[in-house]
């Protein structure tokens, strides 16, 4: 019997670490064979279907819905897709599992580092722009981030690295039966 779909949906702030998380995890689920594995990472999103969108909540909000609506697509033919936009509103990441577990599971997983250091990183000198407000609507500076209430799995990157945590994702999706 072919397995259900899933998608892993990492949500946290810009330099959390998300993308490298995604790709470290693409990489070991496509190691395991046998499945397709699709990444809808942020900022492919961004250029590649939302590139019309700005970062008010009404567009922040439909792209992520279009990221949910490619996931569970995917989900639904029995797919594997990883999504890692910051996802701030707990409202539209709540919509988009409710899109996705029609046809499979959904598994929220919180990046949480630290406002304080994805600042200190600062990998793309972004938070700079925001403070000197040459950035506006900065998620975390100059604009809001829920933090997940109930993630399946939330992610420490303070204290793990990358593979550790892409590994935990793993661990979390066998123990869910999904791999
Ligand atoms: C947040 C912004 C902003 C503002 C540009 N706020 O670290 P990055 O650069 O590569 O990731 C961030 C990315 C956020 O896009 P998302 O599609 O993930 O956001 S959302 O889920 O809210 O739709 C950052 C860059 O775009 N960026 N301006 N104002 N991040």
């Amino acid at each position: 019997r072919a397995q259900q779909g899933f998608t892993v949906f990492l949500t946290g702030l810009s330099g959390s670490g998300k993308s490298t998380i995604a790709n470290a995890l693409m990489i070991k689920l496509m190691e395991m064979g046998g499945r397709p594995v699709t990444l809808l990472d942020g900022d492919i999103v961004r250029k590649n279907l939302s590139s019309e969108l700005g970062f008010s909540k009404e567009h922040r909000d439909l792209n992520i819905r279009r990221i949910g609506y490619v996931a569970s697509e995917i989900t639904k033919n029995g797919g594997i897709a990883i999504c890692a936009p910051i996802a701030p509103y707990a409202t539209t990441r709540r919509a988009v599992r409710e899109d996705i577990e029609q046809f499979g599971a959904f598994i929220e997983v919180h990046v949480a580092t630290s406002i304080e250091e994805c600042e200190r990183r600062d990998r793309k000198g972004l938070y700079k722009l925001a403070r000197e407000g040459k950035i506006k609507e900065f998620t975390g500076i100059s604009d809001p981030y829920d933090v997940p209430e109930n993630p399946e799995l939330r992610l420490d990157t303070e204290t793990v690295d990358v593979d550790h945590c892409a590994h935990q994702i793993l661990l979390k999706l066998e123990s869910l039966g999904l791999i």
